[in-house]
């Protein structure tokens, strides 16, 4: 079983063709190999990232050892057009909290750090994100998610994971249909019936907190998750390998259950099932040890598998989520989870239509006033945002307490719309200018 940080490289060895050969080729140089792309949802969270991570993993390795060029290789992106791997650690820091975590760095380490560093770890930059692969042009990917592509480019193979019908950030529906081809698809959302019933696996249940505990849950059944004699014969050394991936696996599932505290549908027996699994995985360190070439070399137990603490563990990560919009300016505060569409005028306002912009945040609107320093300087953020985005209407959802409050701003000439979509919301406060 490869480690996190290899199996990451082979990842960006197989996408990038510049790139320097990876040291665990997990299926020798075949070329040609047909590719599987494994992606989750535009709001790109920790669930979407690691079902990917996690999925492909298993899949990659189940070719092993031979592989022919009919051998797919599965390859896990980030549905993140703009944002390159780079960055990952300022803009999706519990990603980067989680990583650390999964390598074996204790929860309290990172906890002491400022909230500007816990997020950094050079494994991040290995993870590959669309962002990545629209900015080189030799990528085998490049014509997948750019705005413009060759006329007789194919289809791209790809399994759907965390969302059941493909979108991608720029590209509109019509697009995305002559792109991709969905091959497979394991979600936790409503159904939306575009994925084939031929597809495989199609596995789409809803009522389960994290679509990572569905992941585990099908590698397992699958008979993937290795035993221990397998990982061993793999060319793994002391189980390490595995037990990466089953601390990655854990952080969104505790994460999306509030660590297994959460009631109805946010946490299910499978999300409990899951890490029960997980933690037997985490906690067991395997018998075969002393048999590997590396025994008698200077081992040291670091004891990180015997000092599991899920509260520490879902408390680190849970922060790190909280704190992220902290790092981030006010434009990347707004783009974060931001969605756009576009809406037909009101009577009156005939043959025009309006875009309506809306941002979903997890903090109040004091905090964003106070990210920006005055209430004049958070509205002149709220103009160039809308602006740029040539927005008639700009919504947030912000986090008031337990409950949101919605902030609507608009142009007044469009001053009939937001009466149309205040009726649409039940609960909802105005937000004007001037006022506080
Ligand atoms: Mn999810």
């Amino acid at each position: 079983m490869p480690p996190l940080s290899s199996y990451l490289s082979w990842v960006r060895s197989a996408v990038f063709r510049n790139s320097p050969a990876s040291t665990s080729s997990l299926h020798g140089n075949v070329a040609n190999q047909r590719t599987i792309l494994v992606m989750g949802n535009p709001s790109a969270d920790l669930d979407s990232f690691i079902s990917a991570v996690v999925l492909s993993y298993f899949y990659n390795l189940k070719a092993q050892p031979k592989s022919t060029r009919t051998t797919p290789q599965y390859i896990p992106i980030l549905n993140l057009p703009s944002v390159r791997s780079s960055e990952l650690w300022r803009l999706r820091p519990e990603f980067g909290v989680a990583m650390r975590l999964a390598l074996g760095e204790d929860a309290r380490t990172i906890r002491s750090q400022d909230a500007g560093e816990q997020g950094r770890t050079s494994v991040l930059e290995e993870v590959l994100t669309s962002a990545d692969v629209l900015d080189d042009r030799d990528s085998t990917l490049h014509d997948v998610f750019a705005q413009e592509r060759k006329e007789d480019s194919e289809k791209q193979d790809i399994i759907l994971v965390d969302h059941n019908a493909p979108s991608i950030p720029g590209l509109d529906e019509r697009t995305i249909e002559t792109r991709l081809n969905v091959v497979g698809c394991i979600d936790h959302h409503v159904d939306e019936g575009y994925v084939s019933t031929n597809a495989e696996p199609r596995t789409i249940t809803t009522g389960i907190g994290s679509c990572t505990s569905l992941v585990v849950k099908h590698v397992r059944e699958q008979g993937l998750w290795p035993t221990a004699t397998a990982s061993k014969t793999m060319g793994e050394d002391d189980g390490e390998g595995i037990r990466q991936i089953a601390r990655l696996a854990l952080a969104p599932v505790l994460i999306d259950t509030s660590n297994l505290r959460a009631t109805g549908d946010k946490c299910s027996d499978v999300d409990r099932e899951v890490v029960k699994f997980l933690e037997s995985v985490v906690t067991t360190r395997e018998t075969h040890i002393e048999t590997t070439e590396t025994a008698g070399t200077a081992k040291t137990d670091t004891g990180a598998e015997a000092q599991w603490n899920r509260d520490a563990f879902h408390q680190v990560i849970g922060a790190a989520k909280a704190n992220s919009l902290d790092l981030l300016s006010m434009q990347e505060v707004f783009d974060r989870d931001y969605k756009v569409w576009t809406e037909s005028a009101a009577s009156g306002q005939r043959g025009q239509s309006i875009n309506v912009g809306i941002s979903s945040l997890v903090k109040p609107l004091s905090w964003l006033v106070g990210h920006a320093g005055s209430i004049e300087k958070f509205l002149d953020e709220v103009d160039r945002f809308a602006q740029q985005r040539k927005l008639g209407v700009f919504a947030m959802l912000t986090r008031a307490g337990d409950g949101k409050e919605v902030v609507v701003l608009a142009d007044e000439s469009v001053k009939k719309v937001i009466d149309k979509f205040e009726e649409r919301l039940g609960e909802r406060q105005r937000f004007d200018a001037g006022f506080e």
